[in-house]
């Protein structure tokens, strides 16, 4: 039995990465100060996990931005447009962030998690090679070290079905184009002395295609001769029907998620070929709970019986990848919390403590057993995590439905609101700059005072309003200076949330969230926003935009309770979001926008799954809208999704306006709402502000024609396609003068057809 990690957090404790490569790309520092930290990083982790116990440590897990990037650029994939850029350091951010000529490659997220990784673009015909070394140096390295490390790729059927190309294009039919290159980089490993690698291939959790299925055994077949000992690893759920192929490879070991799907042990043990390595995945790299030792041994012990110590292995579920680094550095978090808590590196002590136990008994990992069975004792016992007055709210029918149908709610809004045709408006929040996070800083270390830093806030805010104002935008919003995060911001100010001072995951590339963590049963206290959105409103005769996070996405991004159902949890979001609605409708406010991003991320990986959860989440959405008046117009936002298969759900919504992202699929997107003869207002973005580019008048009015055939136009709003808290003002500045423009031309055309 060994002790196994399947992947390292990249960004450092304080987020050291992040620094580096921010600096490198500002041009404060040169490549050789990146490389430098890149090394330190990784020597730092391999040596943590070394320490606390870990037998089979990972390398290639690091990454300076994606690695699915990195598996793009080692098989020479690249695409054609960034072949100008001669450096290779250079030509890899060119592909993740664009530059002036080339728009940066496409950025999803990566299963069902918070990260987002860069999407391989192929064509017909395209060629392979292998062409970078990071695999190779990066094993070497930790050799040097004095430590052996089992490399991880993603695999080729990962990789491929991960992949876009052109409408029609099926990425899939490269598969004998790119095994090749697969088994250089693998025959490379081999013969620099890696006796293992670890091959991940979560896609073996989705529903697949026969044509996947049979990939996976014609790419294996190639592969298994010439690699070392393959380990293929599937997290985030469940092999089900895929596990007899899975089983089957002729590859020498299979890694499981035994936290996401513990029942699949007795099934995969089954169904194991008699050789095969199996690797149990028993502590959770989604979630930030202590493992619950005794139960985690129960399941380990299941396969020890089965199929003996020699082909045993215990490791976290998936990669810690989604989990911040270090617990030991909270120094803010009460002492009983704490104690139900496990980020990256306890994860592996705990992974340890479960492989000597199994080795030598459970006296081996007496203190870690006791520790665990203490603090689990302690969680379910407390009383902070379960009140009854929330317990019976949440019991409480509400109705889900508005007053009055989306047409009559449109006259009355319509009255009141007095908007002209194309209305304009933003997302939410504007820029983030250096001296607004250096106020909050100053505040946290307590070198301004809570008086000083909103008087900061409100000239933000009182500047932003007239900037707004002077680019003739309809309906603002009042900047969102004061919020961190659109999450975090909420968790920091609801009971039964808390929040780390250092929890930082990876989102992408440098750029890092920290979820706050739901304990307990939630209620507010008080009232969250109305105070900022009051203040803005009160400088301005136009309507200005109340601005919430909805509670999927509340819920989707930050770690759950696991001892209810998701839907229990979100439901008491929603009725926490709901009384705030109904604060700022009582303050005056007659838009709110209560965004829902992350409703697609938390569909389930299974298409069986979709509409249970497509059903509770909806209806919490509308728990929260479903009070206000008929002249209150509620707004929703969504990005990164593809509706087509969810628009049921988005109808269901029944949202006044929905804005959403569009303008990077050039309004590919209005097709579904055009088909389902979408029956609210929509506002798609026409300007894409994931991009450092500035589009130009005829470039957005392109966009807003291609709506405008789509869409009846009196159903249209104009926005950019997100918020824009990553963008710097000047762009924004002209950016938003020229959508503004684009919506006057709109309707001077509608007025005055030709
Ligand atoms: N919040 C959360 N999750 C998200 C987003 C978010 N997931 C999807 C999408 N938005 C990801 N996009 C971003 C964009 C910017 C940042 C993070 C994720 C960001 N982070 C700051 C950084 O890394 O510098 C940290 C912010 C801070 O100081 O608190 O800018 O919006 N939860
Ligand atoms: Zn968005």
């Amino acid at each position: 039995t060994r002790s196994a990690n399947l992947g390292f957090p990249r960004i450092g404790a304080h987020r050291e990465l992040k620094k580096a490569l921010e600096s490198y790309w500002k041009g404060e520092t040169d490549a050789a100060v990146l490389l430098e930290t890149g090394r330190e990083l990784r020597a730092r982790h391999w040596r943590q996990q070394r320490e606390a116990g870990i037998e089979i440590v990972p390398s290639n897990d690091f990454s300076f931005y994606d690695h699915m990037l990195d598996m793009t650029v080692a098989l020479g994939a690249v695409p054609e447009r960034f072949a100008r850029t001669a450096d290779p350091l250079e030509r890899y951010f060119a592909c993740a962030r664009g530059t002036s000529e080339a728009p940066a490659m496409e950025m999803t997220k990566w299963f069902d998690t918070n990260y987002h990784y860069i999407v391989p673009e192929l064509h017909e015909g395209q060629r392979f090679a292998l062409s970078a070394s990071k695999a190779l140096d990066e094993f070497r390295e930790a050799r040097e070290l004095g430590i052996e490390t089992r490399p991880v790729i993603v695999g080729p059927v990962t990789w491929l079905s991960l992949a876009k190309g052109e409408a029609g294009f099926d990425p899939l039919t490269l598969l004998d184009a790119v095994l090749p290159a697969y088994a250089d980089l693998l025959s490379a490993l081999k013969a620099e002395g890696a006796e293992w690698v670890q091959v991940d291939e979560p896609v073996l959790v989705l529903d697949l295609s026969e044509a996947q299925k049979a990939a996976f055994a014609r790419a294996y077949a190639a592969l298994a001769p010439v690699a070392p000992n393959i380990l293929v690893a599937t997290y985030f759920g469940a092999l089900l029907d895929n596990l007899e192929l899975a089983a089957s490879l002729p590859v020498a070991g299979l890694h499981i998620d035994l936290v996401r799907a513990p029942e699949q042990l007795v099934p995969v043990l089954d169904a194991l070929g008699p050789q095969m390595v199996l690797s149990v995945g028993v502590v959770d790299g989604r979630n930030i709970w202590r493992t619950d030792l005794d139960a985690a041994f129960a399941l380990v012990g299941k396969a020890w019986d089965r199929i003996g110590p020699g082909r045993l292995e215990i490791a976290p579920s998936s990669s810690l990848l989604h989990t911040p680094v270090d617990l030991d550095e909270e120094t803010g978090l009460d002492a009983e919390l704490k104690s139900w808590l496990a980020f990256s590196r306890q994860k592996l002590d705990e992974v340890a403590a479960l492989a000597s136990a199994i080795k030598r008994g459970r006296g081996a990992a007496k203190a870690a057993f006791e520790a665990s069975a203490a603090a689990l004792a302690a969680h379910k016992a407390s009383p902070r995590i379960h009140r009854r007055e929330v317990e019976a709210r949440t019991a409480e029918p509400v109705e889900l439905a508005r007053s009055s149908p989306f047409p009559e709610r449109r006259k009355v809004q319509r009255a009141r609101l007095r908007l002209p045709a194309f209305p304009t408006t933003t997302i939410g929040s504007f820029p983030q700059t250096r001296a607004v996070r250096e106020k909050r800083a100053a505040l946290r270390k307590g070198i301004i005072d809570t008086a000083a830093y909103e008087r900061f806030l409100e000239e933000e805010t009182a500047a932003a309003v007239r900037l707004q104002e002077r680019l003739g935008l309809d309906v603002l919003v009042h900047g969102e200076f004061e919020r961190n995060d659109m999450v975090e911001y909420f968790g920091e100010q609801l009971d039964g949330f808390a929040f780390t001072r250092n929890g930082w995951v990876q989102s992408y590339g440098s750029r890092c969230v920290k979820p706050p963590i739901i304990y307990g049963d939630v209620s507010r206290p008080a009232p969250m926003t109305v105070r900022w959105s009051a203040y803005a409103a009160s400088l301005t005769d136009r309507p200005m935009k109340g601005m919430l996070t909805g509670p999927v996405t509340i819920l989707q991004w930050s770690f759950v309770r696991v001892d209810q159902p998701r839907s229990e949890t979100c439901r008491q979001i929603a009725l926490a979001i709901r009384d705030e609605v109904l604060d700022l409708e009582a303050a005056g406010i007659g838009i709110v926008q209560i965004d829902e991003p992350a409703l697609r991320e938390g569909l389930p990986l299974r298409r069986g799954d979709w509409e249970a959860y497509l059903s509770w989440a909806v209806d919490c959405f509308r728990l929260t809208a479903s009070g206000v008046a008929d002249g209150t117009q509620i707004h929703t936002h969504m990005c990164y999704a593809q509706f087509e298969d969810i628009m049921q759900a988005i109808v269901r919504m029944d949202a006044d306006v929905i804005s959403i992202e569009t303008s990077r699929s050039h309004m590919h997107l209005l097709e579904a709402f055009r088909d389902f003869r979408y029956p609210n207002e929509i506002g798609p973005g026409i300007w894409d502000i994931h991009s450092p580019r500035v589009p130009g008048r005829i470039e957005m009015e392109a966009l807003l024609r291609k709506a405008a055939a789509a869409i009846p136009p009196d159903q249209l709003w104009v926005n950019p396609d997100c918020g824009l808290k990553t963008r710097g003002w000047p762009e924004v500045e002209a950016c938003l003068a020229n959508l503004v423009e684009t919506a006057r031309r709109m309707r001077e055309m509608v007025e005055t057809p030709v």
